[in-house]
């Protein structure tokens, strides 16, 4: 019997091979759970119902989280598979370019922060908000990716370390909502991974080099790694934890020994 048999997961955030979401997908089905997956555009609808046929599903639906009739349409069409949902994955980030490079200062402008926020913060909320109708009464999960650009000052990661502070907290405010339902609210913070949405990114490798160096394990994570843990804080054997950041990045956030040689 695997962790997760007999529970039905929403997967938000499959965009390649490379994707966390994938990685989280992967490890569910493993697991014994039933996926179902959205997809941002047109663009990747094709590659998403790809990947929702190799993990074993038929249901892949549009959802730009921009849009709040996408996000009501996304629950009322799951609904027409499923009469309930017990897992929800959310694992998506934006902000522009140019604001993950240089100075905070320099690049931060008002658009360019509320669409960041919009895009990678309040978008857990509207999800899990739109997805609490299907949850009651199952001994559910809603799971978030973060990164620990939130609570540190990391180089060029910018706004979206502010949006990810944000999406932290938010985190904390649905875990405190949504317990006496019997919902379970998590966020994993991983460590730097090559994704699409870490592809282009100036200085990525530096980052990925630099914990290679200095993190306990002297490696960088998997995103088969993040989605085992996951699986797990998905599952009944989490039972008691919520509103709780896992840091699943090879010990990095445990050291102290940046800048000694
Ligand atoms: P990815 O590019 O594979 O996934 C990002 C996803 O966000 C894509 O599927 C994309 O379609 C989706 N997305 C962006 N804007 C959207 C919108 N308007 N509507 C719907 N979907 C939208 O990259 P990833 O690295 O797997 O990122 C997943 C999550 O993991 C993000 O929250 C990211 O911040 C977080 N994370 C990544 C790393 C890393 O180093 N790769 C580390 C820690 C946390
Ligand atoms: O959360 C992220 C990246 C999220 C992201 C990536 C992009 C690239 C393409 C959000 N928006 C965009 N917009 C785009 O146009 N990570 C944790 C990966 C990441 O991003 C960094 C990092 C790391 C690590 C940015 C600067 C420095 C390090």
């Amino acid at each position: 019997m695997g962790l997760l048999t007999g529970k039905r997961a929403l997967i938000v955030g499959v965009a390649s091979n490379r994707s966390i979401a994938w990685g989280i997908a992967k490890s569910m089905r493993r697991e014994g759970a039933e996926l179902a997956f959205t997809y941002q555009n047109e663009k990747l609808r094709g590659r998403v119902e790809k990947f929702a046929g190799e993990a074993g599903s038929e249901i892949a639906l549009p959802c730009d989280v921009a849009e709040d009739a996408a996000i009501s349409n996304v629950f009322d069409r799951l609904s027409e598979h499923w009469p309930h949902l017990d897992i929800l994955v959310h694992s998506v980030a934006f902000a522009d370019r140019e604001l993950l490079e240089g100075d905070y200062l320099g690049s931060i402008t008002r658009e360019g922060y509320l669409r960041a926020h919009e895009i990678s913060a309040y978008s857990f909320a509207a999800l899990g908000k739109a997805a609490r109708p299907l949850m009651q009464g199952r001994d559910a999960a809603m799971l978030t990716l973060t990164y620990i650009g939130a609570v540190r000052a990391m180089p060029n990661y910018n706004v979206m370390g502010v949006a990810k502070a944000s999406l932290e907290a938010n985190m904390r405010y649905m875990a405190a909502d949504l317990g006496p339902e019997g919902i379970r609210v998590n966020a994993i913070s991983a460590g730097p991974i090559r994704t699409l949405a870490a592809s282009g990114i100036k200085g990525l490798r530096g980052f990925l080099n630099h914990v290679e160096k200095v993190s306990p394990l002297r490696r960088n994570v998997t995103i088969e790694e993040v989605g085992d843990v996951a699986a797990f804080l998905c599952s009944d054997y989490a039972s008691a934890v919520t509103g709780e950041i896992t840091y699943v990045d090879c010990g990095y956030n445990a050291t102290g020994s940046d800048g000694l040689e």
